[in-house]
């Protein structure tokens, strides 16, 4: 993830401080034009939740990492998108993001524009049999 300035961790903490004081207007008012999907690892499994997925909307996934194992949900569809992770408490911005880490019975929150349709695979480095998808709609075809 690139930072700017020789101070990486100073910009990093005020973004997420502006944010935390931020979110909660900010998740009400993003409320109705986010698009959420929601996918649990279990059992050495991707278990996805999503609705019909629309381009160029606001999208968020809530990845839950259940098992007593630690994952990774990693995924080329952020790649050259500016990507929120929000993971144990801190925010991070990213244009190369390839997905997040996650230990045993944690979560993490990614956040970016979908601009690519299509079928998007997401795969476990560590385990890489555990693998799922997420479908996206063009918007013409909604
Ligand atoms: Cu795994």
């Amino acid at each position: 993830m690139a930072m700017q300035g020789n101070r990486p961790w100073m910009w990093c903490l005020m973004l997420a401080l502006t944010l935390a004081v931020g979110w909660e207007q900010g998740g009400l008012l993003f409320a109705e034009s986010e698009q959420v999907v929601e996918v649990t690892i279990k059992d050495f499994k991707f278990v996805t939740r999503q609705g019909t997925l629309r381009l160029g909307f606001p999208t968020v996934i809530k990845v839950r990492n259940e098992d007593a194992e630690r994952h990774d949900f990693g995924s080329t569809m952020f790649e050259g998108l500016p990507t929120q992770v929000e993971k144990d408490g801190v925010i991070v911005y990213g244009r190369s993001v390839g997905g997040v880490f996650l230990d045993p019975k944690r979560d993490a929150v990614l956040r970016f524009d979908m601009s690519r349709p299509g079928r998007h695979e997401f795969r476990c480095s560590i385990h890489p049999n555990m693998t799922g998808e997420l479908l996206l709609l063009g918007a013409e075809a909604v």
